[in-house]
């Protein structure tokens, strides 16, 4: 049974931080994993052009998308009840469908921030009833570069944002200090609407900062334009797919 305060503070604020969802050594073996997964990609770096003009200057940023189809802990984090009961909870609904899930390494001391934006705005749907699970597998204090969001802005609908760099709210307007930062630990989830407004920070400690998203919908909320596709998407991760439909 999951708490029915987390879906009243995730309806008022746009977000909520589920602290403990994973055991330490859990968190502990699943950082090992994405570093591994990441060990054996061949490296791109996916750090938004608008970033750059954030930072002042040039950050790293590892990455990997669909991490399920490299390794079977993922397959298995995907479906598991400590998450998804949590994301149906919050969509209101028991069918929770993936949409991607992609690996974030931010290296030590130069880790790439993200500028705000509403994930909406990459992928928009026909309904709100879209999110993101961040899974922290070490610790994310402030100086790491923690996720930052602004409670209560996944109210005001979709927002304009500037395509070039990255799909981002312009960065004079939405300065990231602004932003509460969530700082989090080793096992905590934090899962946020995908109208909410984040980012988050340089990465300016001395360790890396390891997490693994998982973009979720209700099957209900259909894709408004075909711009996203990922490896899996669709595939079931709890309840049932009520529209049947082959795409
Ligand atoms: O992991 C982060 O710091 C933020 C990631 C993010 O905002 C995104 O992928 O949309």
């Amino acid at each position: 049974m999951v708490d029915p305060g987390l879906g009243e503070f995730y309806r008022d604020n746009g977000f909520v931080l589920v602290k403990g969802l994973l055991g330490k050594e859990e968190a502990e073996a699943y950082r090992a994993e994405c570093h591994g997964v990441l060990g054996r990609l061949r490296r791109t770096d996916p750090t938004w052009g608008s970033a750059r003009e954030l930072a002042g200057g040039a950050t790293e940023l590892r990455h990997c998308h669909d991490a399920q189809f490299y390794s079977a802990a993922f397959a298995k984090l995907m479906v598991d009840p400590r998450f998804t009961d949590v994301a149906a909870a919050l969509l209101g609904t028991g069918n929770v469908q993936l949409h991607h899930t992609k690996i974030f390494v931010k290296p030590a001391e130069k880790g790439s921030p993200f500028p705000m934006h509403q994930d909406a705005a990459h992928f928009a749907h026909t309904s709100d009833a879209v999110g993101a699970a961040i899974f922290h597998f070490d610790d994310a204090p402030e100086e790491k570069g923690c996720v930052r969001v602004m409670p209560g802005s996944h109210k005001h609908g979709l927002l304009p944002h500037i395509e070039e760099g990255g799909w981002h709210l312009p960065l004079a307007e939405w300065p990231l200090e602004a932003a509460t930062p969530v700082e989090a630990e080793a096992g905590d989830v934090l899962f946020f609407s995908y109208l909410t407004v984040h980012g988050s920070g340089i990465n300016t400690s001395d360790e890396a900062r390891t997490t693994w998203l998982v973009q979720f919908r209700d099957p209900e909320a259909l894709p408004v334009d075909d711009v996203h596709r990922s490896r899996g998407q669709g595939m079931m991760l709890r309840g049932i797919d009520p529209t049947m439909r082959l795409t």
